[in-house]
């Protein structure tokens, strides 16, 4: 037999744990969005399709990442998990852009956050792989385009936009904002704990995370964000249609 099929979780395997859990959650939210599509206005239809899609992606990115957990022995993922936000980070930038996009929201927004987002994601991904011995310098230029798209969620065009375009816009965008602000936030955390010298140099020790693991950390992180924001947008979407 294929050694696959002999593969058993440990009960205290926290980690395969929860990419068991997080390939469920995205799954059911991917259905549930998929559904509620016949039942959504004209309007937004296109929004909560592509908070399903967002969520379908990570559930096919998770049952393929927990097979690798396992079968390597419980290494990380690493290439598949950017795979993974290469394709669902400008998903959600996507999102910004079609409930802003009545009031003046153009495809040159839309692609400067796609910009800053690859920006981010790329240059994390060298940090934690091929320039491992920088990862301090990577960290910080990934951070860099983060705190950008901080920015144009909070401060700037995206928020501008949402605020001429309906109340109901602009309370979403400023949810949106925080889960951008401290959802997001929880990525740089589990870079810190999962890459030497971390982020501005600081150390998972040093703040007294040592006992964590990057792989959870990640998956918290994705099972906030991607349904979170998806419901986000659902919920909007009920309350802009009569
Ligand atoms: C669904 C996946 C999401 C929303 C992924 C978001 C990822 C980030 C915001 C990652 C940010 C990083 C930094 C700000 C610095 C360190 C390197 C990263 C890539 C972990």
């Amino acid at each position: 037999m294929s050694p696959l099929f002999l593969e058993t979780v440990a009960a205290d395997n926290y980690v395969a744990f929860t990419f068991f859990i997080g390939t469920m959650a995205m799954m059911a939210a991917s259905v549930f969005f998929f559904f509620e599509l016949s039942t959504t206005d004209k309007a937004w239809r296109t929004s909560v399709l592509v908070s399903g899609l967002i969520t379908f992606i990570a559930a096919v990115h998770y049952y393929y990442m927990r097979g690798y957990n396992l079968e390597t022995g419980g290494e990380s993922p690493t290439f598949f998990r950017y795979v993974d936000w290469l394709l669902t980070v400008p998903l959600m930038c996507v999102e910004f852009y079609l409930i802003t996009k009545k009031s003046g929201g153009t495809t040159k927004l839309l692609w400067k956050l796609i910009f800053a987002s690859v920006v981010m994601l790329v240059t994390g991904y060298f940090g934690e792989t091929i320039y491992n011995d920088q990862s301090v310098l990577w960290g910080v230029i990934s951070g860099a385009a983060y705190f950008y798209i901080v920015y144009l969620v909070w401060f700037g065009e995206v928020a501008k936009l949402a605020t001429a375009t309906s109340p109901a816009v602009a309370k979403a965008t400023r949810t949106l904002g925080w889960f951008v602000l401290v959802g997001w936030a929880i990525y740089p955390l589990g870079y810190i704990v999962g890459t030497p010298g971390g982020l501005f140099g600081m150390d998972a020790a040093a703040l007294g995370l040592s006992g964590l693991n990057m792989d959870i950390i990640y998956n918290i992180g994705d099972a906030i964000n991607k349904i979170g924001f998806g419901l986000v947008i659902y919920a909007l979407s009920r309350s802009e249609s009569k």
